[in-house]
């Protein structure tokens, strides 16, 4: 069952059930290595979620600015690799969804606590745009807004949920998207928190 959110943005709902239990154990295998901690922006605001990263490339926010690094600056290490679970599922997805030689070369992942939203923006510091972005979703459902190409333009809503996969690409790759503040529950797998991927072609 999916979704056709818009032309070139596709939500495949459950898509991830069958293995959800795996690609979870997967994450926390990579946080063993890359633990999540709180990114600042380059304003100096604490960002609500908690992050980590995996592949040949990480994304991080400082002082400095928004970028993609090849070592973590916690550790001082190369990220670890991108489990081969969370590749497989990700250029399964973009095919059905139309992206064919989506070669991921990193994966955000974002931790949200009741209370961490992620505010509208594009995601934009990736070096080829016409490679799409895949979001996986865990745990406690959260919602989504879906903007325009300008901050100011209206967005719907959806709702991302446990094991939800998320394709876009194409025309679609620049709108401004974030999430809603995640409510209080909690979810048998994950306990009290959402766990979002983003696998990326940034490099
Ligand atoms: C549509 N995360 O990490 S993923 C992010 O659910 C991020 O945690 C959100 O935005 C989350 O950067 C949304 C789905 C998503 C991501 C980027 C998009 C949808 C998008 C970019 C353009 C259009
Ligand atoms: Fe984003």
């Amino acid at each position: 069952l999916s979704t056709q959110i818009s032309e070139q943005a596709t939500l495949f709902h459950q898509f991830l059930l069958a293995d959800d239990e795996a690609l979870i154990n997967d994450i926390r295998g990579v946080l063993k290595l890359s633990p999540l901690r709180h990114l600042t922006t380059p304003s100096g605001h604490k960002m609500s979620v908690k992050s980590s990263s995996c592949g040949s490339y990480g994304w991080l926010s400082d002082k400095h600015g928004y970028r993609y690094q090849n070592t973590d600056p916690v550790t001082g290490q190369p990220w670890p690799d991108i489990p081969h679970r969370i590749l497989v599922k990700a250029t399964e997805v973009s095919r059905l969804a139309g992206f064919e030689n989506f070669q991921p070369d990193s994966c955000l992942i974002n931790v949200y606590t009741p209370g961490a939203k992620m505010g509208l923006h594009q995601d934009k510091n990736e070096t080829d745009f016409s490679k799409p972005i895949v979001s996986f979703s865990f745990g406690l459902p959260i919602t989504f807004m879906w903007g325009g190409f300008k901050r100011s333009d209206k967005y719907q809503k959806f709702s991302l949920q446990h094991a939800d996969a998320l394709v876009w690409g194409g025309k679609d790759r620049l709108r401004y998207h974030g999430v809603q503040q995640l409510k209080e529950a909690m979810h048998p797998l994950t306990g009290r928190c959402r766990v979002n991927l983003t696998i990326r072609q940034a490099g």
